[in-house]
């Protein structure tokens, strides 16, 4: 990050700064003269690589704080309110991988849903001025019931995941109506990078890209190839989450790309794209993918696929456009080739 703004005295509270979004959005507050506070919790190995650049550039290092505090833990929350008395708080941590909250939803619910709670609750009691965004998501939209979908398509959850932002959804809009605060939902599709965590479709599928083409792997073994996801890129998305906490009333957005894609098209798109185009045969379990020189690249692996599986999202963002002049600037192709590129250099 080059040409850093002057301090503005704005002051920023960022859960989940590790993840992804946290450490685009860490970038983007910063570079628009923020001061940061991130929480983090303990973990008994590196969970900041993410945050590298902001970190090792003593200039940005500077204007983010990290404390420490969990999402199921009250008395960290407040502390961290307290401490960097924001206003602006981003919600951004949670348990994120859907087949995973099968596994575990009990927690789940407490990180994504009982969490945006607790958090609500301390902004209330500590610092009620504070602007308040959620992380909320089209798996809310769960069982297809219309496309595309809008800010007024009834939601259908399903998995533990998505019932968990559903409560999470609503809670942050009964705080603005019951107290008055202006706290927000931003519905995002998916949206991916070059730092997506490693067991998200479009990465699993990138990185694998990168290690066949360095002889460090065979194969990849993927669920459902069917299912249809609106994808954007991570960078454009986090915007939109500033754009809404600048409007003069607080409103819920859908932000989307309007396009959609299976999951067997980003496997198309990025072999391809790094030299393997993908031939099909075979049906059900049994089909596999097989790469030019008649390898089989990819494999359906039952374990992939989940108990209840959320076949199509596309989302309508016109009121991100009309209201926030939010626009996605990264095409499907450029995202799937940006991933593959960075996954190429890193093997
Ligand atoms: P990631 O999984 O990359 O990041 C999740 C973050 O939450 C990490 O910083 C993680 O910390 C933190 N976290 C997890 N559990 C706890 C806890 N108990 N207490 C405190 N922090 C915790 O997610 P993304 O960045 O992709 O997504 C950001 C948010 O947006 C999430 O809420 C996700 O559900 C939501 N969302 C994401 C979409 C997407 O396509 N990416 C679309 C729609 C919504 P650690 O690094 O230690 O694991
Ligand atoms: P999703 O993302 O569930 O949409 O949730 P994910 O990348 O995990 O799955 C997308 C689709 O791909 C199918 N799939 C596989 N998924 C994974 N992870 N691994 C596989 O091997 C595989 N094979 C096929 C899935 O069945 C699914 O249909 C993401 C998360 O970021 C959420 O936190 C966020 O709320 C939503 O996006 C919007």
């Amino acid at each position: 990050m080059t040409d850093l703004p002057e301090l503005t005295g704005q002051r920023a509270l960022v859960t989940g700064i590790t993840g992804q979004d946290g450490s685009y959005l860490a970038e983007h507050l910063i570079g628009r003269g923020y001061e940061v506070w991130g929480i983090v919790r303990r973990c008994s190995t590196d969970n900041k690589s993410r945050l590298r650049e902001i970190l090792e550039n003593p200039a940005t290092a500077n204007r983010l704080h990290l404390v420490d505090g969990d999402m199921c833990d009250s008395s960290s929350l407040r502390n961290a309110v307290n401490a960097s008395r924001p206003h602006e708080v981003y919600n951004l941590a949670a348990q994120s991988h859907v087949q995973v909250s099968f596994e575990v939803p009990e927690y789940t619910a407490d990180v994504c849903g009982i969490g945006a709670l607790r958090l609500l609750e301390a902004i209330r009691e500590c610092q009620p001025d504070a602007r308040f965004y959620q992380a909320s998501s089209s798996e809310l939209y769960g069982k297809v019931v219309e496309t595309p979908q809008t800010e007024e398509t009834p939601f259908h959850p399903r998995s533990p995941y998505a019932a968990a932002k559903a409560f999470a959804y609503n809670i942050t809009r009964n705080y603005r109506e019951a107290y008055g605060m202006f706290s927000v939902n931003g519905i995002l599709f998916n949206h991916e990078s070059p730092r997506r965590g490693e067991n998200f479709v479009t990465r699993k599928i990138t990185l694998a890209v990168g290690r066949i083409l360095a002889g460090k792997q065979k194969e990849l073994r993927l669920g459902n190839l069917d299912a249809q996801r609106d994808w954007g890129f991570a960078g454009d998305y986090v915007e939109a989450m500033w754009l809404m906490l600048q409007q003069d009333q607080p409103e819920d957005y859908v932000i989307a790309t309007g396009k959609t894609f299976s999951v067997r098209q980003f496997c198309e798109q990025a072999f391809a794209y790094a030299g393997m185009p993908i031939r099909w045969s075979g049906e059900g379990t049994d089909e596999v993918g097989t790469g030019p020189s008649g390898d089989v690249l990819i494999r359906i692996d039952p374990k992939f696929f989940r108990p209840a599986e959320v076949d199509l999202l596309i989302g309508d963002a016109t009121k991100a456009k009309q209201q926030l002049g939010w626009t996605p600037r990264v095409s499907f192709e450029a995202l799937a080739e940006m991933m593959v590129d960075a996954d190429r250099c890193a093997e």
